[in-house]
């Protein structure tokens, strides 16, 4: 008999749970908005190991937002929910997703394991942890050759950083994404210009 795996996903509160799910991990993400964005089918997936990781995740989904690519976001551990990991990441392609952001912290297999799942990209963000996130970092980066995970800095400016660089890879098709990314990039060195030492 096959069993039904369900996606784990941050529900909404008006939603019902369902109680003949033991999958359904959405308790877990009361303090994650629901799940995002638009209308759209998501282009980027922002999956981390727990909702403990959201507070540095948002960063990627707040990127995301602010260049308008429709994306989601979803709670999902390669150790405590592995079936769902790999339902999720094999489905992407079909879901029309071409990049997958996935944060986790100490023993960090989340991006690994998804990238083991699926050819589309998979940026991982390796979350601070009771070793600083160096722990994180290592699992996350060194995979092995032949299963590639495009590994950014600790934490939240790593999270900002994998949505930015989201961006970048769907702008190399996307002349109109590129324009943007350009003038966000202006906008910044304006910034920076403009700082004083007072
Ligand atoms: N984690 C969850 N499943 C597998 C891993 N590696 C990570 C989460 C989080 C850390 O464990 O990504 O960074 C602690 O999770 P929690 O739920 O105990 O706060």
């Amino acid at each position: 008999m096959v069993r039904k795996v369900a996606v784990t996903k941050c529900r909404n509160p008006a939603d019902p749970l369902d109680p003949e799910d033991p999958l359904d991990l959405s308790d877990l993400c009361d303090e994650i908005p629901p799940m995002s964005t638009s209308s759209e089918a998501p282009l980027v997936g922002i999956i981390m190991g727990s909702k403990s990781d959201w507070d540095a995740m948002k960063g990627a989904a707040e990127m995301l937002a602010r260049f308008g690519v429709p994306h989601e976001y979803r709670v999902m551990s390669a150790h405590r929910t592995p079936a769902v990991v790999a339902e999720y990441a094999s489905g992407a392609i079909g879901r029309g997703m071409e990049i997958i952001i996935a944060g986790a912290g100490g023993a960090a297999h989340l991006a690994g394991v998804v990238a083991a799942h699926t050819v589309i990209p998979v940026i991982g963000v390796p979350m601070t942890s009771a070793l600083q996130g160096l722990d994180s970092l290592l699992s996350t980066v060194q995979m092995p050759k032949g299963i590639p995970v495009a590994t950014v800095a600790i934490g939240s400016s790593g999270a900002a950083n994998a949505g930015l660089l989201a961006v970048a890879i769907l702008a190399t098709s996307r002349p109109d994404l590129r324009a943007k990314l350009q003038a966000y990039r202006a906008e910044m060195a304006e910034d920076v210009k403009k700082q004083t030492l007072s």
